[in-house]
């Protein structure tokens, strides 16, 4: 686990998701310094960056929010090519697909191809939510769980700040240990790399389930660049077309969380 990415040269292409901008959830300090020390070629947003969605419950935008929008427009100015594949939370801007947004392309999903010739499909994955949610109870109550479940961690991350005690996840740890999220999430995984298979590409970038993994599934690779609420997760792809997954949290920190093992691809 690397907190940060400080290179002296550009990645390839950086992937990120799950910002949640313009909820509490999302680590909009962190995020920013992660833009302002990384350099890439190719930024792509998979989905869920505005969290148009949760804002419908109020309007939330301190200027940590305003300056991480900043830094990507800034980015795409200055010659970095900047790829948005909305999703759900922001699928708003679906209907902005093919067009030109500040100089940020907009586009329904996107094939990439690595430097070493691997084609990937990039997709946010909420696609993927239909085939997944086998349970009809999960299916009706999920979505109001995991808000009521995000709102209840937030306070009780307050309570921690005040104790210095660091931020934990409640969502993170339910999702990893409750039998039906924990199978949900291995079926996600398999259904999307099974997609990718039957379409004939390498693998699969998405994100969507706040659950970083870089894996071989099914023969196809499957990267998860995670998320900016929990992890603060991106994938990376160097020079040379190796892909490799990067948390910006303090070792201690993400040591705390229940995340699987971040571990380069074979
Ligand atoms: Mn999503």
């Amino acid at each position: 686990m690397i907190r940060g990415l400080r290179t002296p040269v550009p990645a390839r292409s950086v992937f990120i998701s799950d910002l949640h901008l313009g909820t509490r959830e999302c680590q909009a300090q962190e995020l920013a310094e992660f833009l302002r020390h990384t350099d890439m070629e190719t930024l792509f947003l998979v989905g869920d960056i505005v969290d148009l969605w949760g804002m419908r419950r109020g309007i939330y935008w301190p200027a940590s929010h305003h300056e991480v929008l900043r830094l990507i427009v800034d980015k795409a100015r200055r010659g970095t090519r900047v790829i948005y594949v909305p999703g759900n939370h922001d699928e708003l801007a679906r209907a902005l697909c093919g067009s030109l947004l500040a100089g940020v392309e907009v586009h329904s999903e996107y094939v990439h191809t690595t430097r070493s010739g691997q084609r990937l499909l990039v997709m946010h994955g909420d696609a993927f939510d239909g085939a997944v949610r086998f349970s009809p109870l999960l299916k009706a109550t999920g979505n109001a769980i995991y808000t009521a479940l995000l709102w209840l961690g937030h306070y009780v991350n307050l309570a921690r700040g005040l104790f210095g005690l660091p931020r934990w996840s409640l969502a993170a740890w339910l999702k990893s240990r409750v039998g039906d999220a924990r199978e949900y999430v291995q079926r996600y995984e398999q259904v999307a790399a099974h997609e990718a298979k039957r379409r004939g590409f390498d693998g699969i970038v998405c994100g969507h389930i706040h659950r970083p993994l870089l894996a071989r599934i099914d023969g196809v690779l499957y990267c998860n660049d995670g998320d900016w609420v929990d992890h603060c997760t991106a994938l990376v792809e160097d020079r040379h077309g190796e892909l490799s997954l990067w948390s910006h949290r303090p070792a201690e920190q993400a040591a705390e969380l229940p995340t699987p093992e971040l571990r380069k691809a074979a």
